[in-house]
Formats: C-alpha cells, structure tokens, sequence
C-alpha cells in the first residue's frame, strides 16, 4: 500500500493527470533542514569519494555483491570502476551527492545512492526543468525490508534541494506511484550459442542450435558509407543534429554541449576510446555528420556457471540521423544493424534495446526479441500526462 510513497511528492497509481506542473509547494533551500536524516544508533551517513579509489572500491564491492538482479537470481548487473565515473561525473556533478550509510563500528559501506545534474525538457509545453537523476540505490542483502531505503530517498532529496532543485526523474524495475512511462526491454542475440549456454536464450521447439546460430549471424563490415568512430571534433553537428532530432519526442534530456560530450565519449577529450560508451558517426563526402549512434557497455555477472562468469551486454542509447519522412524508418534499421556488427568487436553477447524512442520502427526487423523485464520511468514532484512511445512491439 506504499506506506512511504504515499508521503512523497508523486501522482497516485488510480489519479487522473489533470494539469502539469510541480505537485509540491515552491519552497528554498532555507526551508530545508541543515543535518541529515537521522539513522539507527548503529549506522552513520558517509559521502564517498568517487575520485579516491579504495572508496570507488567499496561502492563496485557493494553493487557487485547486490544490485540488481534478475528474477532468477542467474544474472547480476556488472558495474566497472569506469561505468562509475562516466555515469557519476557528469559536468556538474557533487561529491555529497554520492551518499553512503555505514556501520559504525567497522565502517564497513552497506548501502548506497546517488543523484547526478540533468535538465529536462518537456516538448509539449517547451518546459525545462532542472532536476537530478537518482540512480544505483543500493542495500546489503542482510538489510533489507527495514525501511532504510526511504531513508536514503529521503537524505538524497535533502542533499537536492539544498542546492536549489526540486524535481527528479529515476526509472525502476518496480512498479511504483506513478510511471509516466513504461518500456520493454528487448534483447538481439549476438553470440547465441553462449547466450544458449548460460541460460539466457533458449532453444525453440523445431529448431535446432546450428539453425539459431546461423538465424543470427551478422557479416562483419558495416554498411552505412561514411561510418566512424565520433571525437570530439564532431561535436558540434552532433549537439545540433541531436538536438533537432529530440524535438521528435515528449520528454528528453536537455544537453548542453559539454554534457552530451561526456554521455558520448565519456569524458576522454582527445578521442572516443571510452571503454563504456561507443559513439559513432556518419560523415558525408561534403563533411557533414548525417547520423550518429552509441551504446554502452555493461556486462552481467554470470551467477553459479561453471563455464561462463560474465556475459558482454550492449545497451543502445542516443542515436539521430537527418533522414526525414520516407528514408527515415529503414535509415535508423540500417544504422542500428551497423551497431550490432560494431559491437562484436567488443565482446558484446547480447545487444539489449528499450521500446523508447523510435525503437519499436526496427526491433522486429532486427532480430530484438522481447524480454521479461520492464522499466518504469518516474518523476519525483512534477506531474505530467502520461508519455506516448514505450510502444509494446510484440
Ligand atoms: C526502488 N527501486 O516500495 P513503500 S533503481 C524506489 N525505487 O516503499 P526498504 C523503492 N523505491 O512501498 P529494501 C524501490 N524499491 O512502503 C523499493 N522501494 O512506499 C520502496 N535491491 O524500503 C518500497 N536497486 O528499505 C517501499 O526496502 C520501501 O530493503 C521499502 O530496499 C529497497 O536506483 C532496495 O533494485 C531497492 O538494494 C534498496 O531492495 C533493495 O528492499 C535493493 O524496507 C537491489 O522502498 C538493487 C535495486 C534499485 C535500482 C534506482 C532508482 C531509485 C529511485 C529512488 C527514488 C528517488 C526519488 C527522487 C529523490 C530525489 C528528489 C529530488 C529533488
Ligand atoms: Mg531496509
């Protein structure tokens, strides 16, 4: 009956949307309390230094042991010390933002979260609203259920809107007062057989292993004529080329320039060589960049195999291309189909993608399967119709 959620700054599951806008009263840091929320006598709060290594450590060490997972407990979300930094130090980023509860007596880190600077934009009414997004909320299995973790959703809104910020935007696996989008994961295999192997794919009836194998081979050379790596001397079509082509959806991440450098080629200034993230462009004969694409990588943990302990997991992000109207559908295919043959190089098993943006024009056509898992998309006081997109494709 979401004891704590219904305390929170957010539109209930059965509530009609009938304007847009914050759903708190406007309120300044002022109004704020100075000190954190209290914990139990046994725990302290602890703001980890993602820049000191030992601390960045701690943190991998604690969502490597228990974060996410999936129903089964067969797979568990792989951080990297660098996933850490691409996605914790975004320009704008504060060091009390990253905030850690610890034991007292051993000082031992035993859960986590973390807000990092957006804006977002809301196309219908042109809204920008500076926000944070909260991510890798994290508790040590043998806590759990004791309600820390709106402790911690509680502390982090402090630490927020202290600095003057109001609104949030997380998404969930969970299904909690109220997405203002749903969407399907869906999962194109690159490497079958080991997919096979670990569990993740299986073998239809009437088929046989050689059949799957071949049904999802890929040739490897890229099609698109102009195709590269991104650096950072694209960077200026690319932020006008992403940014005209965001005005195709409702609610989008208003970069500016330097942001969308560090979510494309993770923060390294020279070239795109970022372990994490891959951007790629597309460079016509007169110079222009018509398209780009990228996706991140972000292994699992292959939980009690004896033959794999990790499997390569691509995940497609931005993406824009200029093609308009008629070319426009079997462009961003022919584009995405050149993503899944790049990623082989990478040791990518599985290449993952959301039912967002214009995803749903190729999923089918190239070869995406829909799987189990969902997320939900949330706004943390602001309240807004219920987005298109997030279409089932299946
Ligand atoms: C969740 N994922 O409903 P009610 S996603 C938010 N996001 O509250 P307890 C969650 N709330 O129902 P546990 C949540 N999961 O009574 C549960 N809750 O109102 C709610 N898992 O607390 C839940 N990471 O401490 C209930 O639960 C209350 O011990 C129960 O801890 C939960 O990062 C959790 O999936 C998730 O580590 C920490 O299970 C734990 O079970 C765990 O008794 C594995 O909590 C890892 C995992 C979640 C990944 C993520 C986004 C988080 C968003 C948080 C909300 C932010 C709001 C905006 C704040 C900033 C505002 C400004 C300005
Ligand atoms: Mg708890």
């Amino acid at each position: 009956d979401y004891k704590f959620w219904k305390t929170q700054p957010v539109p209930s599951l059965d509530e009609k949307i009938d304007s847009e806008g914050p759903i708190d009263a406007t309120k300044t840091p002022d109004d704020v309390p100075d000190q954190p929320f209290p914990l139990l006598k046994d725990f302290q709060w602890s703001t980890i230094d993602i820049e000191a290594d030992d601390q960045l450590e701690e943190v991998y060490q604690l969502l490597y042991e228990h974060y996410v997972e999936d129903e089964d407990a067969t797979f568990r979300f792989k951080y990297s010390h660098e996933f850490f930094k691409w996605s914790l130090k975004p320009p704008g980023w504060r060091k009390e933002w990253h905030a850690g509860v610890r034991i007292k007596e051993t000082g031992k880190l035993v859960a986590f979260i973390s807000a990092v600077p957006i804006t977002l934009k809301l196309n219908k009414s042109g809204k920008l609203i500076p926000s944070v997004e909260i991510n890798f909320l994290c508790i040590h299995k043998k806590l759990r259920s004791k309600r820390l973790a709106p402790v911690l959703i509680k502390e982090i809104t402090r630490r927020v809107n202290k600095q003057n910020i109001w609104q949030a935007l997380y998404t969930a696996g969970v299904v909690l007062p109220s997405p203002v989008s749903t969407c399907r994961y869906t999962h194109r295999p690159i490497n079958w057989s080991k997919l096979h192997d670990v569990g993740f794919s299986h073998l239809p009836a009437n088929q046989t292993k050689a059949g799957m194998v071949a049904f999802y081979s890929l040739p490897n050379a890229t099609k698109t004529k102009g195709l590269r790596p991104m650096t950072e001397k694209d960077l200026d079509q690319v932020f006008e080329l992403n940014k005209e082509f965001h005005n195709r959806f409702e609610l989008v991440q208003d970069f500016k320039k330097e942001e969308l450098s560090h979510w494309l080629l993770g923060g390294k200034s020279t070239d795109s060589d970022s372990n994490v993230i891959k951007t790629f462009v597309v460079e016509n004969d007169e110079g222009k960049i018509t398209d780009f694409f990228s996706y991140y990588l972000l292994p699992f943990t292959v939980l009690n195999n004896p033959n794999h302990d990790e499997l390569g997991i691509a995940y497609l992000y931005y993406y824009a291309t200029d093609h308009k109207e008629d070319g426009y559908k079997q462009r961003l295919g022919s584009l995405v189909n050149d993503a899944l043959i790049t990623a082989k190089k990478f040791n990518v098993d599985v290449f993952n993608c959301l039912t967002s943006q214009d995803n749903p024009y190729f999923i089918k056509d190239l070869k995406f399967g829909s799987g189990d898992g969902y997320l939900n998309y949330y706004l943390f006081n602001y309240k807004t119709w219920p987005l298109h997109g997030g279409i089932d494709p299946q």
